[in-house]
């Protein structure tokens, strides 16, 4: 029997598949997390879209008294960047999943998470962004009270030995708005960084994908389905054995985190670069002196990962 409380987090998210399953794994696990609420970005897809996708995740967990809030519709500095040509077209194709009917609340998602911050005890509340850090760099920006206040950033983002898979130097989150990510990886809060380097050996294999569909569950076989469909497109692209599930790594390590390993590094963000923009520069090998400022991840458990998500998924 655990004693520990569970963590509370603030799932922010431009869902996307994987950020589907990221938010279906916290929700179907309270002993470990308590999710104070979900904020929308815009990434994979436009706002309304990441809006409206979160909602039916939330449904389609059973969960319809969670908190939705959209946040922000474009990128500090530069116009949006999606990637339907990853996603499909509603950002979540693969399964057909009913509108939803749960409302939006009223409230800003910026606005959110900065009251919840500086309402809950200081270093109590852990963000999850698994998207481009748009919403925690506004929120961050207009409230700079609030980063003594995190307890933990985990986020989904960057790369190293993997380099790029939006540019050949940049992660499609950190690229999409470098600005933001910046001003998060500068803002003293401890973070733990999911990067490729990690998501590339989270892979959907045909048996792990028969194991959510065998579920028989409505979310084991939306999930086999949302899988699915953003395989095709890393099968094509990188010819691997299926598609690297990104986001759960967030949610996976707040509930397990000795699935992962990493080193405890400094990580800066280019922002001027044509060639090179949003790439996480990570000083892996310490070659520099330059402050530690996050803990990125290289390896995980890939077998007690999709244990831990098939396990999950079976309670929906
Ligand atoms: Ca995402």
């Amino acid at each position: 029997m655990t004693t520990t409380k569970p963590r509370k987090i603030i799932i922010d998210t431009d869902p996307g598949q994987d950020d589907a399953v990221a938010i279906l794994l916290a929700l179907a696990s309270p002993e470990e997390i308590d999710v104070l609420g979900i904020v929308s970005v815009a990434g994979n897809v436009p706002l309304e879209l990441t809006t409206l996708n979160a909602r039916k995740i939330c449904e389609l967990a059973g969960k319809p008294e969670t908190a939705i809030y959209a946040g922000c519709d474009r990128p500090l500095a530069h116009s949006l960047v999606t990637a339907e040509h990853v996603h499909g077209k509603t950002g979540l194709d693969g399964p057909d999943l009913p509108e939803p009917h749960m409302p939006v609340q009223d409230k800003h998602g910026v606005d959110f998470i900065i009251d919840t911050l500086r309402e809950q005890p200081a270093g109590t509340v852990t963000l999850c962004p698994l998207g481009p850090l748009t919403n925690i760099a506004t929120a961050l920006q207009k409230a700079p009270d609030i980063a003594d206040r995190i307890q933990e950033i985990v986020l989904m983002g960057g790369a190293y030995f993997e380099v790029g898979n939006i540019t050949p130097a940049a992660e499609f989150n950190i690229y999409v708005d470098p600005e933001a990510a910046e001003i998060v990886f500068k803002c003293g809060a401890p973070i733990t960084v999911m990067p490729l380097d990690v998501t590339h050996k989270a892979l959907v294999t045909k048996p792990r994908n028969d194991a959510f569909r065998a579920l028989g569950n409505l979310a084991g076989i939306a999930t086999a389905e949302m899988t699915d469909f953003f395989e095709r497109f890393d099968k094509e692209k990188y010819g691997s054995a299926g598609a690297p599930l990104h986001d759960p790594c967030v949610t996976a390590y707040v509930i397990n985190p000795d699935l992962f390993s990493g080193r405890h590094i400094n990580v800066e963000i280019e922002t001027q670069s044509e060639l090179t923009r949003g790439m996480t520069v990570a000083d892996w090998w310490g070659v520099t002196d330059r402050p530690k400022n996050a803990t990125f991840m290289g390896d995980l458990d890939a077998d007690g990962f999709f244990a831990l998500i098939t396990q999950r998924l079976a309670r929906l």
